[in-house]
């Protein structure tokens, strides 16, 4: 599942590569995470579960709502992908139980030994209702928002009632996950760091994902771009491009570069995904790839402040009871 073919094209990525795939074991060989925390410490075992938020059998993906020492959390688990690297291993240390076999076919329980066999978990703590609701599984209804639904509807909305920020700002200050940044180009203007995503294990380039965060805080979201920030974008795809391919070996033409609309969080950022994986959110009806909104705000300064856009909200976001109340729905 790897993509070791474009790491082979660049020896000192895969050197790189393998080294980190190398410190990740060790650390676990030595009881510390990623960042050094001892992994002996199970912080989820006190976790309460109240409800299953959703799961699905196809992403091997169960979110759980509970309670951690009395307060609100959600935790995430998620099988990871099988990696080309440990699979020579899995072959020779793991325990294998046949399960059927029929003529030329048979399928077993294989038991992986426990460092081969890991799990994803994100733990959100506390957790408000609407990291409850972001999970949930619920049915979506499309919106179709003008220029002045955004001003009358959308913008109040978020001004009252979005997510905080303090993760992306602990970010920027290098507060929080500065070990794991890829690239940063410091300029106020022009500037923005790159990292892993959170729901990137970077174990394999087969789900890269990495997000771009600007430096400057007063973009809300694609609905605030103007031609004025055309040098901005340009910068961040440029750059972080080859920033990618430098660490990861994985050329512009494998790659997905896109915003949200709706974000989740209102303070500009850009997916950068692998053409092929199926990130959550890369859908027509919420994805616009960044070389098209350069495009669209070259032929039109505010292109983005007039045009309507639609999007996609879920049966319970408070934004979509705000369009029905202003009967738009
Ligand atoms: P979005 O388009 O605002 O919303 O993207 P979405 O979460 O509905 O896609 C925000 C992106 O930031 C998502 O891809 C998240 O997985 C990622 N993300 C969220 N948090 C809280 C963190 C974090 O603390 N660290 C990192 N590295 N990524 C995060």
């Amino acid at each position: 599942m790897a993509d070791v073919s474009k790491r082979e094209n660049n020896p000192e990525a895969t050197e790189d590569f393998s080294q980190r795939i190398k410190k990740a074991k060790t650390d676990h060989e030595d009881g510390r995470g990623e960042n050094g925390e001892e992994s002996g410490k199970n912080v989820l075992s006190g976790f309460q579960t109240t409800t299953v938020l959703s799961d699905s059998a196809r992403e091997k993906t169960i979110f759980v709502h509970g309670k951690l020492a009395d307060q609100n959390a959600v935790v995430i688990l998620e099988k990871t992908p099988i990696n080309e690297d440990i699979l020579s291993e899995i072959f020779k240390a793991s325990t294998l139980e046949l399960d059927i076999r029929n003529d030329i076919y048979s399928t077993y329980r294989l038991q992986a030994p426990p460092h081969l066999n890991e799990m994803k978990a994100t733990l959100v703590c506390p957790a408000t209702e609407k990291h409850v609701k972001k999970y949930q599984r619920q049915e979506s209804f499309l919106v179709e928002e003008t220029a002045d639904d955004y001003q009358s509807i959308t913008l109040p909305f978020i001004q009252k009632q979005s997510f905080s920020v303090q993760w992306v700002y602990n970010i920027l200050e290098k507060k929080a996950e500065s070990e794991r940044i890829v690239f940063e180009d410091s300029d106020p203007k022009l500037g923005f760091v790159l990292l892993p995503d959170f729901k990137w294990d970077q174990k394999q380039t087969d789900n890269l994902y990495l997000i771009a965060i600007t430096h400057q805080r007063n973009i809300k979201s694609l609905r605030d771009l103007r031609s004025e920030h055309l040098p901005l974008l340009q910068n961040i795809l440029q750059k972080g491009k080859e920033a990618i391919l430098q660490r990861y070996s994985l050329p512009a033409s494998k790659m997905r570069v896109y915003l949200h609309y709706q974000p989740s969080y209102y303070h500009l950022h850009i997916h950068f995904t692998k053409l092929g994986y199926e990130a959550p959110g890369c859908g027509v009806e919420r994805a616009h790839l960044l070389t098209d909104v350069i495009q669209n705000l070259h032929s039109d300064p505010h292109y983005y402040k007039t045009r309507t856009l639609s999007f996609p909200l879920r049966a319970d976001d408070g934004l979509l009871g705000q369009f029905k109340k202003a009967g738009k729905l």
